[in-house]
């Protein structure tokens, strides 16, 4: 079982996450993290926060050089603006009445809910008496933890062939023109990187700015619609056997709990509510000579899942996010403590951080399938988990012969000759 979880406040010291359950003999590379950090930081339409950081990644936990020791993994994102923040945020008791700590502690001051925000359930719920306690750990600078171990996910997915990437497919109103079905994910990070929204549709990037420059003049913030698609998993990450086994509850509870996104696509899923079943499930013809699956489609309505598992077509998950709540017009609202009549607070945010957010999702997606890869090839050494998946491709790949004997005698043969250490479900 891979877990993981995060620490740190958006004006604190720094962001942490602890990842218990990485398999040792990972080769990390630490550049490959940072550079999703990076992304993370770019949008058009993003606040001055990001001028302010430049985020990277160290290691103080569970790695020695460069390679996981399979020990648990503490990673941590300094967060620069602690420096502006330093009597508010301090974790230590500090003196509140100097001049300096005075005024910093006037500005930063929030007296009144934002509403979309988790300010006002946070504020009821922990008994506080600063909104800013419910405010600094509600952010979505969290994600930056997030971020970075979702990127070494990534790097556990490589080791075994699968790769995944994000871009955007809707800001506002404005949509991508749909990506061809058969497009490399090559070309869909070619396209992506081009954007400085992440977008893969050049005609209408141009309206999409367009679109948060407005909202920006209004005071006013955006949502959109990011996608990810990840290829070469194999078949069976994930179980019908069991509710909370099942991948695509997986992915979706990982989705929905990055700050905004309100719901989860898989595949077609939304507009398959509304067509005849022939026309959303994808049919199966016999595999090509080569082929590495003993089947192959022609479609992927599914979007990679089928009763709860991988199906050994490309995964395609859609996140919806709404328009941040933290707005300079600011919505009708309450003060606090006094509950009186007020406009919502503002301070600094994004008007619209939707390029930020798909990299945020992939995170989400390559941490969950990293988890169930270590769940259905349960190893604790990267060699294990490779041998482990290369027998369970064999054996995949022997389905395909319609002999049952033959079928059962390959299937033995592969355990006796193969001679592969046999870890896990075999
Ligand atoms: C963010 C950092 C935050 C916000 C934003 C995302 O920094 P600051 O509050 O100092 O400007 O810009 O957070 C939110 C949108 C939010 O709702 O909290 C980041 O690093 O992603």
């Amino acid at each position: 079982m891979l877990r993981f979880f995060t620490s740190g406040e958006s004006h604190g010291p720094a962001l942490t996450a602890i990842i218990d359950g990485m398999p040792a003999g990972l080769m990390i590379d630490v550049e490959a993290i940072n550079s999703e950090l990076a992304k993370r930081q770019q949008g058009y339409g993003r606040g001055n926060r990001q001028k302010i950081e430049t985020d990277t990644v160290s290691f103080l936990g569970g790695v020695r050089h460069g390679v996981t020791t399979g020990a648990p993994i503490t990673l941590t994102v300094a967060n620069r603006d602690f420096a502006n923040w330093k009597h508010v945020m301090s974790a230590e008791p500090t003196d509140m009445t100097t001049a300096e700590a005075q005024e910093q502690a006037q500005k930063k001051a929030i007296e009144r809910f934002r509403p979309g925000h988790a300010d006002l359930a946070g504020t009821l719920k922990y008994d506080q008496s600063d909104i800013r306690d419910v405010l600094e750990r509600a952010s979505a600078r969290e994600t930056a933890a997030r971020v970075a171990v979702g990127a070494l996910c990534q790097q556990l997915l490589s080791a075994v062939g699968a790769r995944s990437v994000n871009h955007v497919v809707q800001v506002g109103s404005v949509k991508c023109a749909a990506l061809p079905v058969d497009i490399s994910l090559s070309d869909i990070e070619k396209l992506a990187s081009e954007s400085e929204l992440s977008a893969t549709d050049k005609s209408v990037e141009d309206a999409m700015k367009d679109a948060i420059k407005a909202a920006w003049q209004e005071g006013d913030s955006l949502g959109g619609v990011v996608e990810v698609l990840v290829d070469g998993l194999p078949v069976g990450l994930g179980s019908y056997t069991q509710w909370d086994r099942k991948i695509d509850g997986r992915i979706a509870q990982a989705v929905m709990s990055i700050q905004a996104f309100k719901a989860v696509e898989i595949g077609d899923g939304v507009v398959s509510a509304s067509l005849p079943g022939s026309q959303v499930h994808d049919p199966l013809y016999q595999s090509d000579n080569g082929d590495i699956l003993p089947f192959k489609r022609k479609t992927n309505h599914a979007g990679g899942i089928e009763g709860g598992m991988t199906n050994g077509s490309r995964l395609v998950v859609k996140g919806y996010m709404k328009p941040l709540p933290t707005m300079r017009k600011g919505l009708d609202s309450l003060s606090f403590p006094e509950f009186e009549p007020a406009r919502a607070h503002y301070e600094r945010s994004d008007v619209c951080a939707i390029a930020a957010a798909s990299v945020v999702m992939k995170a989400m997606v390559n941490y969950v399938l990293a988890d169930a890869l270590l769940e259905k090839f349960a190893c604790d050494s990267i060699r294990a988990l490779k041998e482990s998946l290369e027998s369970y491709t064999l054996r995949v790949q022997n389905f395909a012969s319609r002999d049952e004997g033959d079928r059962a005698a390959k299937t033995a043969n592969l355990n006796v000759e193969e001679g592969p250490e046999l870890i896990g479900e075999f």
